[in-house]
């Protein structure tokens, strides 16, 4: 059964009654483009088939009731709060982030009734596959809906606009200085295509990404690590970047051109360096990516997204053990190409392998976690799914 189609029955179970709308959407992969988003700079995302489904019905009281599908089964409820009483730090665990979009929408104008949420879904938490802004987006175009907005006539908000409530909801309630990246993928992206995005800009590109016809894989790695200091160490790199803009009298990292970047380099102290090289070499992958899945096989872009992990590994130093175990040994058993994915520290890698050598790569992850006794890893193969919509 489908995300949405669960939480339409668990908001039945729920409210004796059928919710009045079902939204859902994705979980993402960032194909390459790591940590440039902030930047002003390119990234390349494609959708996940696992969703984030919200159930809605409007209530007229000006309360949020909010309930969520644990991994148990079980249905866990939040305490219902009043929308005018929602304020960063009013809500705590997995239910500050759809109370964090009711928020931001009020902030921005839009009139809410109050709203009965449920919400199921089977993006894996804390895997850097952006489970968080799965659940943003679904919510907010599942409030959007029950708020009038795109009926009878009503304009609906561009999906950036949706994108960037959603990442205000992230930053300013929930506390996590992120980027656009998650949420323009997991609204923007379509099947069977990656997403190209100018966060500058905010032009986007579907570039066609079959890896079937082309005898490929994508396999996912979550390698279950979560380290400690990754929310610090994200912070940490993004402010380094932007303190390397202002030293270099820049609007961002994004205005370092690759041509003059020893040069630029050489004006900056020692500790920024590599970061600023992580930023402006990860922009003209992304390009050269792009290019290449424009021009070529899918297969030649697996040397770009090998000297992605090693920038990440090495210079922006925001790989782990067990990040470098995956992609060490998904190369050496046959990958055509691997990175770590997301914002790092944990979470997850990808390799991109041939289809008659998936079985070998797999075995050969699973053995070196074994060998250096990390907790096993959970791997499977996706595919480029649809970005968010409605379900009923
Ligand atoms: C996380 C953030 F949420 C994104 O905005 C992006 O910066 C990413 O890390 C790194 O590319 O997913």
């Amino acid at each position: 059964m489908s995300a949405g189609a669960r939480a339409a029955k668990a908001f039945s179970e729920e409210h004796g009654h059928a919710p009045d709308r079902v939204w859902s959407a994705p979980g993402r992969v960032n194909l390459i483009g790591e940590h440039t988003d902030y930047n002003d700079g390119f990234v390349l995302p494609f959708a996940l088939p696992h969703r984030t489904a919200v159930a809605v019905a409007a209530r007229t009281d000006g309360l949020l009731s909010m309930a969520t599908v644990g991994d148990d089964g079980r249905l866990q409820r939040s305490e219902p709060i009043a929308l005018d009483d929602l304020a960063p730090g009013a809500v705590r665990g997995w239910a500050t982030y759809p109370a964090g979009v009711a928020w931001v929408l009020g902030e921005a104008g839009v009139a809410l009734p109050g709203a009965e949420l449920v919400i199921v879904g089977d993006v894996p938490t804390g895997a850097g596959l952006s489970s968080s802004a799965a659940l943003e987006c679904a919510t907010a175009l599942a409030l959007l809906d029950i708020a009038g907005y795109g009926r009878d006539g009503t304009d609906a908000p561009g999906l950036f606009e949706v994108a960037r409530w959603a990442q205000r909801a992230e930053n300013e309630f929930a506390g996590a200085p992120t980027g656009l990246l998650d949420q323009t993928a997991s609204l923007a992206c379509t099947e069977a295509h990656a997403l190209f995005f100018d966060v500058r800009s905010g032009e986007t590109e579907q570039i066609p990404f079959d890896l079937d016809s082309a005898g490929l894989e994508l396999l996912v790695i979550d390698t279950r690590a979560n380290h400690a200091h990754s929310e610090s160490g994200y912070g940490e790199r993004r402010r380094g970047c932007e303190r390397a803009a202002e030293l270099l009298e820049l609007r961002a990292l994004r205005d370092v051109t690759a041509t003059d970047l020893e040069d630029t380099l050489a004006r900056l102290p020692e500790d920024l360096r590599p970061l600023v090289r992580h930023v402006v070499t990860e922009n003209d992958r992304v390009l050269a990516t792009v290019e290449k899945l424009r021009t070529a096989s899918p297969t030649s872009i697996g040397d770009l997204m090998t000297a992605s992990h090693v920038s990440m590994r090495d210079d922006y130093r925001i790989s782990c053990e067990e990040l470098d175990v995956a992609v060490d040994a998904a190369l050496t058993s046959g990958a055509v190409g691997a990175r770590m994915t997301g914002g790092g520290f944990g979470g997850s890698a990808i390799a991109l392998v041939r289809s008659q050598d998936r079985t070998a790569v797999e075995r050969a992850v699973l053995e070196a976690f074994e060998q250096r006794n990390l907790a096993t890893p959970r791997l499977f193969t996706t595919v480029a799914a649809a970005g968010a919509g409605r379900d009923l």
